[in-house]
């Protein structure tokens, strides 16, 4: 997982701190409970109090973690475990998502279609070309799917202003330095309504370095034009920044359903958004599956979904908010267990990951593993830890490769019916648990017994995330 520039920002927080505060140095523990307090405070209207939680005799974390885990998509627990403070460590932006900026008066929309917007200032980060582009292109992203229409002005109070600014830069929201608080923008209304700040302290880009200016501001006019933060994963206005192609970007239906329903649709025709798979959809089919030193990975266009053991809920997630440089839509995913790595493959090449970390030298191509050159993707693959072999499916045949000799077995492909017959002539997916391997095409499952050979049951695909 790429842990977008904290470490340096941290390292040089804890060092100040240490000598404003030369007494006794604070426990880890100490630092989550602040850590989590004043993230609580900003986002989920904990109420701020002159005792320290931990000098409290009740604790009034739970009810709120439970809030914040439940919005953000992670397991319910109350707790502040491991995951739920890495949440409260990803870059995001400042708006709250439980509560609202209350200083002014909140109105849902504004009264009008046609809306000025004025660049107060730019960042040193990018020439003012790119800025004005990346304004322009994030207004689009809303205008297109409304009959909004934006207007730029140059000089005098437009509704959007728009500013870049560090710490403490004129409202009561100061921004935090490196990382953290990105940006934040007000709700409709007069003067400071529909304002939009950006953290000058951060480092914006057009692309996938830093933070990119276009995602971050087609985010905050969202805010600014009336919506909230929307708890689908999916969605522009998922709290938590992550990194999306934005050649390809286009707004997803969450979004397209929000805005739409406080301005209206657009009059011109727009193609299908892109939308949040719901894992109950009897005709759900997957792209990969694979274990993770534990954990099921179920891979589906944009996302996946972790499947704890014993766990009901699984957590979706997209791919890009774990490793921006993964591509969506992966083909095949195995985990190879003996040296604790995942490999992810897409079209003619492949990633590979140590727990959620990619590792470097990667992506290779598949060929490399002695697929012919002229293969262009696999369907599904599978390591079977008692034979040392990895099965690939391509098509209607498959590959097996020797982990330990790591090269290609003699005599393959061959005909996937052969070997597993009963299972179809094509596999999106596969993993192995306990003997089985369990193949899925289309919405269907196959549970396939590999010491008898044969199919034992014949399951719906999302039966594996508990539907
Ligand atoms: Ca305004
Ligand atoms: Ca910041
Ligand atoms: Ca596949
Ligand atoms: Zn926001
Ligand atoms: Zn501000």
């Amino acid at each position: 997982m790429k842990n977008l520039h904290l470490p340096a920002a941290l390292v040089l927080f804890s060092v100040t701190h240490c000598w404003a505060l030369p007494l006794l140095p604070r426990s880890k523990e100490e630092d989550n409970l602040q850590l989590a307090e004043s993230y609580l405070q900003k986002f989920y209207s904990l109420p701020s109090s002159p005792v320290s939680i931990s000098k409290r005799a009740i604790d009034p974390l739970a009810p709120k973690v439970r809030g914040m885990q439940s919005f953000l998509g992670l397991k319910v627990t109350g707790t502040l475990n491991d995951e739920t403070l890495e949440m409260m460590k990803k870059p995001r932006c400042g708006v709250p998502d439980v509560g609202e900026y209350n200083l002014f008066p909140r109105k849902l929309k504004w009264e009008t279609n046609k809306l000025t917007y004025r660049i107060l200032n730019y960042t040193s980060d990018l020439k003012q070309n790119e800025t004005e582009y990346a304004i322009r292109r994030a207004l689009k992203v809303w205008s297109s799917v409304t009959p909004l229409k934006f207007t730029q002005i140059y000089d005098g109070t437009a509704d959007i202003m728009i500013s870049f600014g560090s710490r403490d830069h004129g409202d009561f929201y100061p921004f935090d330095g490196p990382s953290g608080l990105l940006a934040h923008a007000f709700p409709p209304g007069k003067g400071i309504g529909g304002d939009t700040h950006f953290d000058e302290d951060e480092t914006w880009s057009t692309n996938s370095e830093g933070y990119n200016l276009f995602l971050v501001a087609a985010h905050e006019f969202g805010h600014a034009l009336g919506l909230s933060h929307s708890i689908d994963p999916g969605a522009l206005m998922y709290p938590i920044y992550s990194y999306a192609d934005i050649k390809y970007f286009r707004l997803p239906e969450d979004d397209v359903q929000g805005i739409q329903s406080l301005y209206g649709p657009s009059d011109k025709p727009m193609p299908k958004p892109p939308q949040t798979p719901d894992k109950c959809d009897p005709g759900l089919s997957f792209d990969a599956i694979t274990e993770l030193r534990g954990e099921k990975m179920i891979f589906k266009d944009r996302f996946f979904w972790r499947q704890h053991p014993q766990m009901v809920d699984a957590e979706l997630t997209l791919i890009k908010s774990f490793w921006p440089e993964i591509p969506n839509r992966i083909d095949a995913a195995y985990e190879y267990s003996e040296k604790d790595r995942v490999f992810l493959f897409k079209g003619k090449k492949f990633w590979a990951l140590n727990g959620y970390d990619t590792v470097e030298g990667y992506p290779k191509y598949i060929y490399k593993l002695g697929f012919p050159k002229t293969l262009k993707k696999i369907d599904a693959a599978v390591h079977n830890t008692e034979t040392g072999k990895t099965l690939f499916f391509a098509g209607d045949e498959y590959w097996s490769y020797d982990e330990t000799n790591a090269a290609m077995d003699e005599g393959y492909p061959k005909l996937i019916e052969d070997e597993f017959p009963g299972i179809g002539n094509k596999v999106d997916a596969v993993y192995r648990q306990n003997g089985y391997f369990y193949f899925f095409h289309g919405s269907t499952q196959f549970e396939y017994s590999i010491w008898s050979k044969r199919i034992l049951r014949v399951l719906r695909a999302n039966s594996l995330l508990w539907c």
